[in-house]
């Protein structure tokens, strides 16, 4: 961006924050900034003036991976020339924030043109009023909960502001639901999921259903599987598993996975976690189910 003669500024976040052997005390970056990138460095807001373009920048360096304190606090907005604010930390959009607290009053109130947020990984308005801000979010998506990450944001001032988001981001997040049935089994699950996933992509996976002893899905296969598919799948496998009477009755329970089963088929009656019972269930039952010429 700097040999494209554009004008960088930036603040360290809460996990590259600025402390002894950070990032930003590198050879590398010290010849960025000696090609004009600007790095806030004060735990408090600072002015950057960019006389070229007529804009005042503040920010505020991050220290601490948790503080109560405000990037905001102690700002004071010089307004003889439009003024861009660079924090970090969260919003309260709805609960009080417990990491670099953010007050939308304090954005209202700022004086500041614009607002450049970090921390959230999604792309989010979370302005005011008077004043514009915006979370602009990773421009990649990095875990399956961030569908909304994988933009930039071009923000133009002039007599207002206008902000339009620019997706750049290669992954895209799908969320898929399936119901493990004796209609669809493993091989075809992944057949589905195929036709609509690729290679970049992140799979949210969610397995439902009631499911026994023959097709209780097998996690860790799905998983192998999908790795080849997509770029990362998170799998909640919230199916339960019942053994039918039939099963049921073919581990009478003077044998040891027969006292297992009804062991934890009791305490998921008196339990408050019975999907704790069910894995233990299905686990156990796979342990110690006597292993036949079919297995
Ligand atoms: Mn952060």
């Amino acid at each position: 961006m700097l040999g494209a003669g554009v004008k960088v500024a930036l603040i360290p976040g809460n996990h590259d924050r600025l402390e002894t052997g950070s990032i930003f005390a590198t050879d590398a970056f010290a010849k960025l900034e000696e090609q004009g990138l600007h790095i806030f460095r004060e735990h408090k807001p600072t002015l950057k003036t960019f006389p070229e373009l007529g804009i005042n920048v503040y920010g505020t360096a991050t220290k601490d991976r948790v503080t109560k304190v405000s990037p905001l606090a102690e700002l004071s907005v010089d307004k003889s020339l439009p003024a861009i604010g660079v924090f970090h930390g969260s919003v309260d959009l709805m609960a009080k924030p417990e990491n670099s607290p953010i007050y939308k009053q304090n954005i209202e109130d700022s004086g500041l043109a614009y607002v450049a947020l970090g921390d959230w990984h999604s792309s989010l308005n979370v302005g005011t009023v008077k004043t514009k801000a915006w979370y602009c979010g990773s421009p990649e998506v990095l875990q399956a909960d961030q569908t909304g990450a994988g933009s930039i944001l071009k923000v133009e001032l002039g007599e207002t502001v206008s902000v339009e988001p620019i997706r750049i981001g290669h992954r895209s997040v799908h969320t898929e639901k399936y119901s493990i049935n004796s209609e669809l089994n493993t091989a075809e699950l992944i057949t589905h999921i195929n036709t609509k996933v690729n290679k970049h992509d992140f799979l949210d996976l969610t397995l439902e259903g009631n499911v026994g002893l023959d097709n209780a899905p097998d996690i860790d296969a799905i998983k192998t599987l999908l790795a080849d598919i997509c770029f990362y799948a998170k799998i909640s496998d919230k199916t339960e598993f019942q053994l039918s009477d039939s099963e049921l009755a073919s581990f009478p329970a003077d044998t040891i996975i027969g006292r297992y089963i009804r062991l934890v088929q009791e305490y998921k009656q008196t339990s408050s976690d019975p999907d704790l019972a069910d894995d233990a269930l299905r686990l156990g039952v796979s342990m110690l189910r006597p292993i036949t010429d079919d297995h």
